[in-house]
């Protein structure tokens, strides 16, 4: 018996590779560098010599990139840092972009 589920189930099956979106952490006058570092390597995951360099090119460029995630991560990432900010009283941002 063929059934019309079996169709639709085969239908709506994604091929391919998921979207990717990159977030970013931007810069501020009031975020501490220490907080910022402290968000990449525990968040990102990041050692501490990288998360120096790309907080130091936050401050310089006004805004770099922390990690590249398919849609539901780079929510949670960009969640995450929201809630960490809030909690220790910084006006730090994080945004993510399509890649
Ligand atoms: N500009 C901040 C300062 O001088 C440091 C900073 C870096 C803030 C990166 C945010 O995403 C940021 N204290």
């Amino acid at each position: 018996m063929s059934t019309s589920i079996e169709f639709q189930l085969k239908d709506k099956t994604k091929v391919g590779y998921p979207k990717k979106y990159k977030v970013y952490l931007l810069n501020d006058d009031y975020t501490s560098m220490d907080f910022v570092v402290s968000i990449l390597t525990t968040i990102f995951h990041k050692s501490y010599e990288d998360a120096e360099k790309v907080m130091l090119e936050i401050h310089k460029q006004d805004k770099g990139l922390c990690g590249v995630y398919v849609h539901e991560i780079a929510e949670t990432k960009v969640m995450q840092v929201l809630k960490r900010a809030k909690e220790d009283g910084f006006p730090l941002r994080a945004i993510m972009e399509e890649e």
